[in-house]
């Protein structure tokens, strides 16, 4: 750790991201290490510059371990991105580990796990939805006829008003229920 990192971030600005963030100086610092990994050349050009907005493209913030083999990489990319390309500057990408880390609070990653498990965006989980997920988690692999069944069990344990669709708080209830969707986003409910 060190000088040469935090050279690299004025003190302000470490101050702004320790405010944003559930990290320490020294976590942003080691994060800031990782987000520069990832493209070492622009991201320490730009901020030398003081240019803290630069943006990691899509596809190399994806190479990152926690993203890399997740299923839902380009959903969670979208969510955290601020313009929502799935590219990311480093207030983005603290964004995401923060809400991924075990500092966060529950309700704070099942309202992240909502948005980006709703992959039409529309507010709201529905059977579409669900069939998404389910397919993501279980690698397209299970007849369409198998998704439909847990689909159903999961619309019939946790859809309590039974429209049909569920809601942020409905869709809690799930990640209380079935840690196996909580752990494809680290979640830890
Ligand atoms: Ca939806
Ligand atoms: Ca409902």
């Amino acid at each position: 750790m060190g000088n040469s990192e935090s050279a690299l971030i004025s003190e302000k600005q470490l101050e702004i991201y320790q405010l944003e963030t559930f990290f320490t100086r020294k976590e942003i610092l080691h994060i800031y290490q990782s987000f520069e990994n990832l493209n070492p050349d622009k991201v320490r050009e730009a901020f030398m510059a003081g240019n803290y907005q630069v943006k990691m493209d899509y596809q190399e913030v994806i190479q990152l371990a926690e993203l890399k083999y997740s299923p839902f990489k380009d959903r969670i990319c979208r969510v955290f991105s601020e313009d929502q390309s799935g590219d990311m500057t480093f207030s983005d990408y603290l964004d995401m580990l923060s809400v991924m880390s075990m500092q966060a609070p529950k309700d704070l990653k099942a309202a992240y796990a909502f948005k980006i498990y709703d992959f039409n965006d529309d507010d709201e989980i529905d059977r579409t939805d669900l069939d998404e997920l389910v397919n993501r988690v279980t690698g397209f692999r299970m007849k369409t006829e198998d998704v439909d069944g847990i689909v159903d069990e999961i619309l019939k344990e946790c859809d309590m008003d039974e429209n049909g669709t569920l809601t942020a708080a409905e869709f809690e209830d799930i990640l209380h229920k079935s840690p196996e969707f909580s752990a494809n986003f680290n979640i830890e409910v």
